[in-house]
């Protein structure tokens, strides 16, 4: 019954893409004649080695038919850093703003032109190469939201070097995971940051984590560059007088970030890159198991992630484009740094939290900069809407032309206050699906072209074959729902998982041979709309944040008293999810305040802040198959006190159920 919005005149007048059919028109010819459809936006971008007419796109998506493999552009050479830099330089936009830094206390900030960038990248990237650093190096990131960040992204790119960035709300041992994963030879990051009035000891992590990662993983760092923040910026809280005793100080492997680059060039030759050469991977939850390095490429990164930012914002010379997620995750990389460069745009870089020093604080800084696209989470929506409505008049916010939403399905309540309240009814709003495992956005709607419904994804993006299967792996064609799979690939989907390309194979495309699977299931309405209706593995989603049940239960075993845990997600109004965790004891062990705490500290130590347990429930059993698989679905009903739970006939002990339900805390 979701009623439909048609873009508005002010988004329409100018848009890029002014009509539905207009949409059609091009989606088809994607689809059609991708070589063509791809090979126009190709031409835009400098070619050191064209490609070759004929070979733009060879894959295979069925498992049955051999190994899976994409290619995109063979033969033809780039450098992705080159062309977000050098060629705008070129192309008059040097002193044009590449972005503009806002810091955790608002009377930090900086700007920085694309000339500027450039020669910090070149200095960079100098020092890297100076320390042995060569093209298929690795990169470990783990930063907070400061220009050295996307300095050093594209300083990798520009030499060869994959980056791997470590999201810095991830626990030491999740770094250590990570950067001994890839084999990380350099490790990046700075000596503390600000969240709030909150200090991340940045530095201090790291430390711990090159300790764990020598220890568990015998791997080690050989460079740990540091870049001195705390100093530069308003503390927000207390801060020791003495910041070197905040963290260890190893004189063989630590190194300032102003000392590495004291004295570099700020010209540095390009590495010339193969079209499939890997631009970076970046680590991502698998529901089993270990975490996945998901490897993007070069040629075809650059082409999509470009195209989607282009069509999917509407963006215009003189437009401030603003994306508050956080480089840690895809969204940051494409959509912070890749995508906007790409368009000689400019954009803003923050980071604060929505919260500090006052709930307005994202609609200060829309209005400080005046921000035209803004573009971020629903769980940060949720909760701002807490606030309500007055916050937001404070501000003006008419410079507001895009809204878009990215991580998790958009609950219409929301859409409906970000529509109204933020965008005035005038704004389009696009709600962006897609993955790190796609890099840029596969569903969405098109400001200009697209109709919306509040909570739809809508249509596929340029190159992008959607189908929705059952079970059997039969088509749902028309209004249904059923798994969300691709047909085929575009250009920006992962192209392997590093190191490991038997996983990728078996968790993508082993289900539906001829298809890549999201994992994620989804609805198509009788209009043709696209619902995605979140995940059909074992995987959570909170705040945005995806991790594995698997993974969570993994640590609350690691505790002596617990002999075993089932995790299940329980629908959260600002999480949109939060975890809900069953452990049985073992012999002796008592269930109180403290085991509790210490297994939510424990998950919290182990994966990062944004995993800890919203409630943890004693269970003297789990409900059980003969086969002994547990029955999430009805711990699912549990932790909602919902106690319509279906067939159990197939439980070994169906009484447990009904204890389950009895021990349920009072909360
Ligand atoms: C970009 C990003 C991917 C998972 C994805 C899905 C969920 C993302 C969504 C959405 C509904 C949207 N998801 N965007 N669900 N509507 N607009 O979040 O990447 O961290 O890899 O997560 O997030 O479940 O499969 P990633």
């Amino acid at each position: 019954m979701s009623r439909v919005y048609h873009p508005s005149d002010y988004v329409v007048e100018k848009s890029l893409l002014p009509s539905f059919d207009e949409y059609k028109k091009m989606h088809k010819k994607s689809i059609e004649d991708p070589e063509g459809f791809w090979s126009e936006i190709a031409n835009e971008f400098y070619w050191q080695t064209p490609y070759q007419p004929g070979n733009f796109v060879s894959y295979n998506f069925n498992i049955e038919k051999g190994n899976i493999f994409i290619k995109w552009m063979e033969g033809a050479v780039t450098n992705v850093c080159f062309n977000l830099l050098d060629r705008n330089v070129r192309n008059g936009h040097g002193d044009k703003i590449a972005y503009y830094w806002e810091g955790n206390h608002p009377d930090d900030y900086s700007r920085i032109t694309y000339k500027k960038l450039l020669s910090l990248v070149c200095q960079f990237a100098n020092a890297l190469r100076e320390n042995g650093i060569r093209k298929g190096d690795k990169v470990s990131i783990y930063m907070p939201m400061v220009m050295e960040t996307i300095v050093c992204m594209l300083a990798c790119a520009r030499i060869g070097a994959v980056h791997s960035v470590v999201f810095a709300g991830f626990s030491c041992d999740s770094l250590a995971e990570r950067m001994s994963a890839c084999e990380a030879k350099v490790l990046v990051t700075a000596d503390g940051a600000w969240r709030g009035e909150k200090l991340l000891n940045l530095k201090q992590m790291c430390d711990d984590a090159m300790q764990k990662a020598k220890t568990k993983f015998n791997h080690s760092i050989e460079k740990c560059i540091v870049v001195s923040h705390l100093k530069r910026v308003t503390a927000c809280g207390k801060l020791p007088d003495d910041l070197s005793s905040m963290y260890n100080w190893n004189d063989d492997v630590d190194v300032w970030w102003h000392d590495f680059v004291e004295g570099q060039s700020t010209i540095c030759p390009p590495e010339w890159m193969e079209a499939e050469d890997p631009l970076f991977m970046l680590y991502t939850s698998g529901s089993t198991g270990k975490p996945k390095g998901v490897l993007h490429t070069t040629a075809g990164y650059l082409l999509h992630s470009a195209t989607s930012f282009r069509y999917v914002f509407d963006y215009r010379d003189k437009d401030v484009f603003w994306c508050t997620a956080d480089v840690g995750w895809i969204t940051g990389h494409t959509y912070v740094v890749y995508a906007p460069l790409a368009n000689a745009a400019t954009s803003l870089v923050f980071e604060g939290t929505p919260f500090y020093p006052d709930n307005d604080r994202y609609w200060s800084i829309v209005e400080k900069y005046k921000v035209t696209q803004f573009y971020t989470a629903p769980t940060a929506i949720r909760s701002l809407m807490k606030f309500g409505d007055g916050l937001v008049a404070k501000h003006n916010l008419q410079s507001l032309r895009v809204l878009a939403s990215v991580g998790e399905p958009i609950n219409p309540e929301a859409w409906h206050w970000y529509y109204n309240v933020i965008g005035g009814g005038r704004c389009s709003i696009s709600d962006t699906f897609f993955q790190t495992e796609t890099g840029g956005h596969v569903l969405t709607p098109l400001p200009g072209a697209t109709p919306m419904k509040p909570g739809s994804a809508g249509f596929p993006f340029f190159g992008v074959e959607p189908a929705l299967l059952d079970e059997e792996g039969k088509i749902v064609e028309g209004p249904g729902e059923g798994y969300l799979v691709f047909a085929r690939p575009w250009p920006s989907i992962m192209r392997t998982l590093f190191g490991d390309h038997d996983r990728f194979e078996s968790t993508y495309f082993s289900k539906f041979p001829g298809y890549y699977c999201t994992g994620d299931g989804a609805r198509r309405d009788e209009d043709g709309f696209l619902w995605v209706t979140g995940r059909i593995d074992d995987m959570l989603n909170v705040s945005g944040h995806l991790m594995s049940t698997s993974e969570v239960e993994g640590v609350l075993t690691e505790e002596p008293r617990v002999s075993e845990a089932a995790v299940v997600s329980k629908p959260h109004p600002v999480k949109g999810e939060s975890l809900y965790c069953f452990v049985i004891l073992n012999e002796g062990a008592k269930f109180d305040d403290d085991l509790v705490n210490c297994l939510k500290k424990l998950v919290r130590g182990r994966i990062g802040a944004f995993a800890a347990p919203d409630v943890i429930q004693y269970a003297p059993g789990l409900p059980k198959t003969r086969s002994g698989k547990i029955m999430r679905r009805i711990l699912r009903k549990i932790a909602i006190g919902d106690k319509n739970i279906g067939d159990t006939s197939t439980l070994t002990d169906p009484s447990i159920v009904e204890e389950l339900f009895k021990n349920r805390p009072q909360k």
